[in-house]
């Protein structure tokens, strides 16, 4: 992979915070990728850019989307905060020329996790959570779940976002639903 400044590329898109938060998630999820063996590099250059989008305002988002021909369903119309996710993964590929889909999906589904996440994915998915600018309650304990494994990280990262989500009566997206029910269905919690 060519070495591309991938921060400069980033910088006018995002708030400081925001800049800062990138800066972090692409730190740990570098960490992550070489404590649990996966590729750095790649690791690297999704943490960097997942939140591209994040910033943009809702209706340019919109008018990107269409123009990327990203249909929405019912529940992504209506959660306005997964559509950085879908249209971040499509501005890698078509404007960035980010052709590897092991990155377009980590950036892809950082937000909403998936059914049968690659290590890559769920890297991504959980450094998004635990990054050293985060600090919300209960971060400290995500830390330690991502010190004993990918999938313990996963099963509580996803509770945590499943339970806020309810707690509020936010749709819950599909995949998100999926990524719970594998996880916990493989390590047998039920
Ligand atoms: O972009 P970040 O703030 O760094 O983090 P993120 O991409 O994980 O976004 C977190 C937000 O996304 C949080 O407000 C919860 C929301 N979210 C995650 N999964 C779902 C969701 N919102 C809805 N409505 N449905 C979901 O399934
Ligand atoms: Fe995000
Ligand atoms: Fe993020």
């Amino acid at each position: 992979m060519n070495k591309i400044d991938y921060q400069a590329i980033i910088k006018p898109f995002l708030s400081q915070k925001r800049y800062y938060h990138s800066l972090c998630v692409c730190e740990e999820a570098v960490r992550l990728a070489k404590k649990y063996e996966a590729d750095e590099e790649k690791a690297a250059v999704a943490g960097i850019l997942h939140d591209i989008m994040k910033d943009v305002p809702p209706d340019e988002q919109i008018k990107m989307m269409m123009r990327y021909d990203i249909i929405l369903t019912d529940v992504e119309r209506n959660a306005q905060k997964l559509w950085h996710a879908m249209l971040g993964a499509a501005y890698l590929e078509k404007e960035l020329e980010i052709a590897d889909p092991e990155i377009l999906n980590a950036v892809r589904y950082h937000t909403t996790g998936r059914a049968n996440m690659s290590p890559l994915e769920k890297i991504i998915f959980i450094a998004d959570f635990i990054s050293k600018d985060r600090d919300y309650d209960g971060v400290e304990a995500l830390r330690r779940a991502a010190d004993i494994s990918l999938e313990q990280a996963m099963i509580e990262g996803i509770t945590y976002t499943i339970q806020d989500l309810a707690k509020d009566y936010r749709p819950i997206h599909p995949d998100t639903i999926a990524a719970y029910n594998q996880t916990v269905l493989k390590n047998k919690y039920s």
